[in-house]
């Protein structure tokens, strides 16, 4: 390689829900951020971005509107393709035109599964061009892509300050008995009205912090439901960080939640045939705490009947298994780390 800097498009193509604007947005960053590429990020809507970065125009990444604007002469050194999105037909003959190929990457959905090592970085010729592209899967074991984690993150948590953060919010002082929690939910959760009459129930204040619901605040029984304004990634992990419990969901916000290393809960992205929930039970079959999360999780994702009380009862034996989950997950390459090794091995 020279020494210029690495050149980077990464195209996304928004499905539904922030979680692929919020991956893409995350990895086009830490690319530019901490690794000094220059990165391109192609986004079909920038509705999502615009939320969960507000402040993006002002960053180190180039964000362009696709497919109204399209790449012109020329292609970046590295092309990354998120969850099978189709490249521009013109872009892809562009890349023949390079002395040498880019490294053309898909990046895949997080999965648990097994299989995931196996297939991480495998290549795929092109059917008709000399191409190939390659599959990147995240993962959290070894032999895969890795997991998105800031290199700052462990010292802006200790610079966090919750009191402040509870009193930017209108928040009260927390109470020694309060269970504060996050709650980022799919909108047709079957168990969410149940939760909310235990959590009503509960013989100890609840106060339920709800970003991007649009609902107004409200007391019953001993649960306060609060909304909060969705907020800009950057500051949802803070969020993570000044609650007890955090409900999660989706890829990115799962994957924050376990770097909180507070106990969580996750409602997944949801399949057709249940696939999801083959890769539920696998990451609960990886997790330290698998065995004690399984009943509560598998309600929340819709099979069987959610037992608040017994949940609540167990959420202090589940702080040390996450502390040692995120601990395991941190020592080892994050992903933009990962895939810039990758890339290096292929740009010699
Ligand atoms: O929005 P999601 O449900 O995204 C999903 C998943 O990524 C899924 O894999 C994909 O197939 C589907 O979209 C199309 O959940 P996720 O992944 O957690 O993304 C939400 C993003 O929003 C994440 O980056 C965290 C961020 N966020 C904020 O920045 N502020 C907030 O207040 C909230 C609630 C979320």
């Amino acid at each position: 390689m020279t020494n210029q800097p690495t050149h980077c498009d990464i195209f996304c193509v928004v499905v539904d829900n922030y979680g692929d604007a919020g991956v893409c947005w995350r990895l086009a960053n830490q690319l530019a951020g901490e690794h000094g590429w220059r990165v391109r990020l192609w986004i079909d809507d920038p509705a999502p971005l615009r939320l969960l970065a507000p402040d993006h125009a002002s960053g180190p990444v180039e964000v362009q509107p696709w497919p109204q604007a399209r790449p012109g002469n020329g292609c970046a050194d590295v092309v990354i393709e998120a969850f099978a999105c189709e490249l521009p037909a013109p872009y892809v003959e562009a890349m023949t035109q390079r002395p040498q190929p880019p490294v053309w990457l898909n990046l895949e959905y997080l999965s648990a599964e097994s299989w995931v090592a196996g297939c991480h970085g495998l290549p795929s010729p092109h059917p008709r061009l000399p191409l190939r592209k390659h599959f990147f899967f995240p993962g959290f074991g070894p032999g895969t892509g890795g997991l998105l984690r800031e290199r700052d993150y462990d010292e802006k948590r200790a610079r966090f300050d919750a009191a402040a953060f509870r009193a930017e919010f209108d928040l009260p002082p927390k109470a020694v008995d309060e269970l504060t929690i996050s709650l980022f939910s799919y909108p047709d959760n079957t168990a969410l009205p149940g939760l909310l009459a235990s959590w009503a129930a509960s013989p100890t204040p609840i106060r339920v912090l709800r970003p991007g619901s649009g609902e107004a605040a409200r007391t019953t029984g001993n649960l306060s439901l609060y909304p909060l304004p969705f907020l800009p990634q950057v500051r949802y992990d803070e969020l993570l960080w000044a609650c007890d419990l955090n409900f999660v969901r989706g890829e990115d916000s799962f994957v924050r939640a376990q770097w909180a290393a507070k106990p969580f809960v996750w409602q997944i992205y949801p399949q057709a045939e249940d696939a999801h929930r083959v890769k539920l039970d696998a990451f609960l079959a990886l997790h330290p705490a698998g065995e004690q999360l399984c009943p509560f999780w598998h309600a929340w994702n819709g099979v069987g009947e959610t037992d608040w009380p017994a949940f609540a009862k167990s959420l202090p034996g589940l702080v040390a298994p996450m502390r040692q989950w995120a601990d395991t997950l941190a020592a080892r390459r994050d992903l933009a780390a990962e895939l810039v090794h990758f890339c290096r091995e292929r740009l010699k």
